[in-house]
C-alpha cells in the first residue's frame, strides 16, 4: 500500500520534471531570435487602451506573427501599404475578443519594415513611419 503510493508519487514527479524540461526547451528556442535554424512564432496582443503589445516585433522571413485580441472591443490589423499583414480578409468585421489572426512573414530582405495600424483606432502612416493611434511595425531582421 505505502510502496504503491510511493511509486505513484515518483511517476508524478517524473511527469512534472519532464514538463519543466519541455518548457525550458521551448523558451530557449523562442528566445534564440538570432537563430539560424527553424522558423519562429511571434505573438502580438491587442490590449486595452487600444495598443498592439509589443508595438515592434523583429522577425525573420517565413516566421509567423500571431495577433490575439485580448481586449473587450473590436480591433484589426491593416497594413499601411500593400504587402503587409491584413486581417480584413479573414475578419471583415474585425477581430472580436479572443479572435486570432496569423500572418506569415514574406521572404523580404533584411531591414524591411511592415508598418500597420488598427482600422478602428489607428491611421496608416506612409509606409516608412508610424501612423497615429493604434499602430505597430514588423521588422525583418
Ligand atoms: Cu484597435
Amino acid at each position: 500500500m505505502y510502496a504503491k503510493d510511493r511509486v505513484n508519487n515518483m511517476k508524478n514527479t517524473k511527469s512534472i520534471v519532464a514538463l519543466f524540461f519541455c518548457a525550458a526547451v521551448i523558451a530557449t528556442t523562442v528566445s534564440g531570435c538570432g537563430g539560424v535554424t527553424g522558423l519562429l512564432g511571434h505573438l502580438v496582443s491587442m490590449d486595452s487602451g487600444s495598443v498592439f503589445n509589443p508595438k515592434t516585433v523583429t522577425v525573420g522571413p517565413g516566421d509567423t506573427v500571431t495577433w490575439t485580441n485580448a481586449d473587450a472591443i473590436v480591433h484589426s490589423v491593416v497594413a499601411d501599404v500593400s504587402g503587409g499583414p491584413d486581417s480584413t480578409t479573414d475578419f471583415p468585421n474585425g477581430l472580436a475578443t479572443g479572435d486570432i489572426y496569423e500572418w506569415t512573414v514574406p521572404n523580404a530582405p533584411s531591414g524591411t519594415k511592415y508598418y500597420y495600424h488598427c482600422g478602428y483606432q489607428g491611421t496608416a502612416g506612409n509606409g516608412t513611419t508610424f501612423g497615429t493611434g493604434m499602430v505597430g511595425v514588423i521588422v525583418v531582421q
